[in-house]
């Protein structure tokens, strides 16, 4: 069965994609009999002969050092200001109830999720959103004045997983069916009518067209070079959509916005600044506890020749799940992406052909008996990624009575394979066509590895129909995976053809249609955008995934986007990078104006 298909998006010369037929995670999971264990009788490691060429990727050492990360200390922890947050949210909440416009309810919201703190407010928002839903979507279809309030009742409605028909927007065409020009002379609304339609999903056309039509006016905006705010919020919007941004730097971008704005709330304010100063308390905890553990495993002085970036990795799961209350959550994914990242320098960069047949072996039979035939950096490798994995295992056998370790050791093995395949295409110069490449690059880019585990680490209780979906790989897993793989072919093929590696997705396009670097990158460009319209579609169904890990799979493909926005922000730390962790991990937001105790 085919698993997915991406269209072809008009290049006549290009047949459309046709992605994996099942992966046997099924046929492995499921099995009852494990697969032969060969016993080392002696230890037989191959001989590393002294002329072996090894590639280097010439990653630079770390910028955050060790005695750096420990030293962080907030001083916003303690009661007075979990009390101080607790009066702010009780205020916020006295707001929203004296609220009875539905437009001003909705404004609200929109707020309080860009500050960042509508987390607090679950009930009050899903309340509102079911009432407006039930009043205007409960078939008759209302013809609508305002393309703003429209538009933002749309976005809102879709992210909180309400169906709403993009024939909302007809009432805003005219006779030949397009979207009237006078609507541009409303800014607001066309900015709301252009991240509402990243809520589309495919074959959507009036959504592509609201797009167009609003991306289009936006653009005309920028160049009158009117209103300098609005015009920075434009070109925010047109950089990347709302529904497409890394949460947490959104929030830090938009408070230092909103804090500027003639209609700003101080009290709406006040809870943001403290709560985005108390949740990055809780994250440089998380973060000291895994910089402990990573200098524990010394994997960055054993493998000297892979990146050792503790501090990107850790970012990675702050954006996929921010909330102070998913702490084991961050701390377990940092661990893997940690991992992640060194055995793909192992394959990518260090490792001979041999010696990774023998490490994929190694992983596939989950066996320490498999270590004695391999060399020293990958057994310390190796062990490091067993101990870590059945240690996880082990809290979720004994919390939940769950034997995880055959799904786990399952996708561990995936990847290595996935792995080796690209070594053997390195080694013997093959180009796979796209197809072929992305078969195999949704599994090498690691987000099936990612949340496979999220899943295990966010599900209490786990269930047997969650786990049923899980060893398909769900959907929802392949459209983040793809996503992650293309931003992240965007940023690093360059680097890494340099170097010596596999071709990307880039490449293979290239070398299929001869289409040139800037036409093959902006086509990789809309199959992202084509499989986030997929991923709209496959978050809205009903599913034996909990929404949290539903936001985690995106938020995976938002993190993606962000962390290769300006190149390979993941292995490149000195440059966007550093920026993102000190305003997000590092530095508290000053609090300018005294937050007094009375508003
Ligand atoms: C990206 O490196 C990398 F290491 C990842 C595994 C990206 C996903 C991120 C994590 C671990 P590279 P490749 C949170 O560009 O070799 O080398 O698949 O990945 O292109
Ligand atoms: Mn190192
Ligand atoms: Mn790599
Ligand atoms: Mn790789
Ligand atoms: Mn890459």
């Amino acid at each position: 069965m085919d698993l997915y298909r991406l269209a072809s998006l008009g290049n006549a010369n290009f047949t459309p994609l046709v992605l994996p037929s099942k992966s046997p995670i099924s046929s492995f999971v499921k099995s009852t009999s494990v697969p032969p264990t060969f016993v080392c009788m002696a230890t037989t490691q191959i001989s590393t002969p002294s002329n072996i060429v090894r590639r280097s990727a010439n990653y630079q050492p770390p910028i955050w050092h060790y005695d750096y990360i420990q030293s962080l200390t907030s001083v916003y922890v303690g009661e007075s200001f979990t009390k101080r947050i607790d009066k702010l949210k009780g205020e916020v909440r006295m707001m929203f109830h004296k609220l009875v416009d539905p437009l001003e309810r909705l404004k609200l919201i929109d707020i309080l999720q860009r500050l960042g703190i509508s987390y607090h407010f679950d009930d009050e928002i899903q309340r509102t959103l079911e009432g407006i839903h039930n009043a205007n979507h409960s078939g008759k279809m209302c013809k609508k004045e305002n393309i703003y309030a429209t538009a933002l009742e749309f976005r809102l409605l879709r992210q909180h997983g309400y169906s709403v028909p993009q024939e909302i927007f007809n009432s805003f065409k005219n006779e030949m069916g397009n979207f009237k020009a006078c609507l541009c002379d409303d800014i607001e609304g066309m900015l709301c009518l252009y991240e509402a339609s990243f809520y589309s999903i495919e074959g959507e056309s009036i959504l592509e067209e609201a797009r167009d039509f609003a991306t289009n006016q936006l653009s005309e905006y920028v160049k009158q070079g009117k209103d300098q705010n609005i015009t920075a919020r434009v070109n925010h919007a047109l950089e990347l959509p709302l529904h497409w941004r890394m949460l947490r730097l959104e929030v830090r971008w938009f408070i230092d916005v909103y804090r500027s704005r003639e209609d700003m709330k101080p009290i709406l304010l006040d809870l943001a600044e403290l709560d985005f100063n108390m949740v990055q308390a809780a994250h440089q905890e998380d973060l000291k506890e895994m910089s402990r553990w990573w200098k524990g495993t010394d994997l960055g002085g054993k493998l000297s020749f892979a990146r050792d970036r503790l501090m990107e990795n850790f970012l990675w799961t702050v954006g996929v799940i921010f909330q102070t209350q998913f702490g084991y959550c961050r701390r377990i994914s940092t661990k893997i992406n940690v991992l992640i990242t060194t055995i793909d320098d192992v394959y990518d960069v260090y490792g001979t052909l041999d010696e990774l047949e023998l490490f994929t072996d190694a992983v596939e039979r989950w066996d320490t008996n498999a270590m004695d035939r391999l060399p020293y950096y990958m057994k310390i490798c190796f062990l490091a990624l067993h101990n870590s994995i059945n240690e996880m295992a082990f809290d979720i056998l004994k919390e939940q009575g769950f034997h995880i370790i055959p799904y786990l050791r399952k996708v561990w093995a995936d990847i290595c394979r996935s792995y080796l395949l690209e070594a053997k295409w390195y080694h013997s110069g093959y180009t796979p066509s796209l197809q072929e490449y992305i078969q195999n690059a949704w599994i090498s880019i690691s987000a099936p590895v990612i949340l496979v585990h999220a899943y295990f680490l966010v599900t209490n209780p786990i269930t047997n129909e969650g786990l049923d979906c899980l060893e398909e790989y769900p959907d929802i897993i392949r459209w983040s995976s793809m996503i992650l793989r293309l931003a992240d072919d965007l940023g690093t093929s360059k680097d890494e053809l340099e170097r010596g590696d596999v071709p990307k997705s880039i490449q293979c396009y290239m070398n299929e249609t001869g289409a040139s670097e800037v036409d093959a990158r902006e086509y990789i460009k809309s199959l992202i955008s084509e499989t986030w319209k997929k991923m709209n579609k496959e978050g809205a169904a009903s599913s034996p995934f909990s929404q949290t890990f539903i936001e985690i799979a995106m938020n995976l493909a938002r993190m993606a986007q962000c962390m290769y926005q300006h190149g390979d922000g993941h292995g490149v730390e000195d440059r966007e990078t550093k920026d993102r962790v000190l305003s997000l991990l590092i530095h508290p937001i000053p609090l300018h104006r005294e937050q007094h105790e009375d508003h």
